[in-house]
């Protein structure tokens, strides 16, 4: 348990010195937003009012199959990992919900985890089942494994362990106030014959349809897609059509999630996004950067024009205001603080809602009518390039958090802080 806690009081008294700055830009923007027709103080509060849940994996420094260098004071239990996402939501408030993925954060006591949570703050989000790991608590002492396979595998024994896992991981998700289960299925082939695409696909489609038929009613369950990693020749679910075939099947409480970075390089993820929606099966979305494949790098350090574009689809199912689906952040970093990085995430999230509210729908609407593409290119740029900083800064401020959420924890001095607590070379369980 931290001692040291990223609080409306303390994050104000870290920025006193900010805030007649702040005041004088945010007047300038407003004046200069409000010339071109946005509403700043609608786009104020959709910002406010918009919250995406943050990874329980990613708050130690990931690694890669190469080496893995573990940052000081990384949470060595799940309370801790509630720590630093309390200290996260309290400089950006808008890390409102946790992820947690099982059997990384396997606890014996939910309910007094779901206290704690409460006690900063916090509630649980959709809970992830790994099947991609071996594990005693999934795979038990060894006789069955996951190397060919989980829910999709070729071998009954292993299929019924992956359905088990996911049937209990509901079980604690009921304990905690989640409702809803993710499921990413890893299996695949690495090799051209390995399996048989259909054989395969269909016992997918019975597992998660036994799994569908354990939800409480008020559960949602979500496929995710991904074209490869781990396997390298096919994946089961390995894109969106894939991926709603496999909701369809599975029954009425079934959606499909859209991460940002399971798609082949090129994809046109906003026309994803659209198409899901369409179908009424867009269930939620995972939130980070690509710049070759599934690098899971920070939320708009790449591509921040294409996230843009997808924050405008999302805008468009909410018929101008964000829909209510799954958010997550689903990034690992092996170089920065990982509460920095998901920090700058958020930010970045939130950044580009308030971009993608400055567009003139209406607008925009009438060009692509009248065939002007020259004329569409005008309204999504003068949004796009219109500086919105002081006014998410101010739904920060206006929610107790901080304008500028990076200083504001380096003065905190926090890291150091719980490093002192919890020591450093322990490595969290996530990525
Ligand atoms: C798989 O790459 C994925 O995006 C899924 O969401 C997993 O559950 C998550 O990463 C964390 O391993
Ligand atoms: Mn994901």
């Amino acid at each position: 348990m931290s001692t040291t806690r990223l609080d409306a009081e303390t994050i104000a008294a870290l920025e006193a010195d900010r805030r007649d700055r702040h005041q004088r830009a945010l007047e300038a923007a407003r004046a200069l937003l409000e010339l071109h027709g946005v509403d700043a103080d609608r786009l104020v509060d959709e910002v406010r009012e918009f919250s995406v849940a943050a990874p329980s994996w990613a708050l130690g420094t990931g690694g890669t199959r190469f080496g893995r260098f573990p940052g000081a004071g990384e949470p060595r239990t799940v309370e801790e990992k509630l720590d630093d996402v309390a200290a996260l939501n309290g400089l950006t408030g808008a890390n409102r919900t946790v992820s947690l993925h099982v059997p990384w954060d396997e606890h014996d006591d939910m309910p007094a985890l779901r206290e704690y949570a409460a006690s900063l703050g916090l509630r649980f989000d959709a809970m992830n089942s790994n099947t991609f790991q071996d594990n005693p608590s999934t795979t038990g002492d060894g006789a069955i494994s996951y190397k060919f396979g989980s829910l999709a595998a070729a071998d009954d024994r292993v299929r019924e362990a992956a359905v088990e896992h996911n049937l209990h991981v509901i079980e604690l998700g009921r304990l905690l106030g989640s409702t809803a289960l993710s499921i990413w299925i890893p299996d695949g082939a690495n090799h051209p014959g390995q399996t048989s695409f259909r054989r395969q696909f269909d016992r997918a489609a019975e597992s998660l349809r036994r799994i569908h038929d354990a939800l409480p009613a008020d559960w949602l369950m979500f496929t995710e897609h991904k074209p490869y990693e781990p396997a390298f020749y096919s994946t089961v679910v390995s894109d969106w059509g894939s991926s709603l075939l496999l909701a369809q099947a599975a029954g009425p409480q079934a959606r499909c999630l859209v991460d940002f970075g399971h798609h082949l390089p090129n994809t046109n993820v906003e026309q994803v996004v659209s198409r899901l929606a369409m179908t009424g099966r867009l269930g939620g979305f995972h939130f980070n950067d690509t710049k070759y494949g599934d690098d899971d790098v920070t939320v708009g350090s790449i591509a921040p024009f294409r996230m843009f574009l997808v924050f405008l689809e999302l805008l468009e199912v909410g018929d101008g205001a964000m829909p209510t689906l799954a958010y997550l952040i689903d990034q690992s970093n092996n170089l920065k603080d990982p509460i920095e990085d998901l920090a700058q995430a958020t930010d970045a999230i939130q950044h580009t809602l308030a971009l993608a509210l400055c567009v003139d729908r209406a607008s925009l609407a009438a060009a692509q009518e009248a065939d002007d593409p020259a004329l569409a290119a005008e309204v999504l740029h003068a949004a796009f390039r219109a500086d919105v900083r002081p006014l998410v800064a101010e739904a920060r401020r206006l929610n107790g958090a901080a304008l500028d959420p990076v200083t504001a924890y380096r003065r905190s001095g926090y890291r150091a802080a719980v490093a002192g607590d919890r020591g450093s070379g322990h490595v969290a369980t996530g990525l």
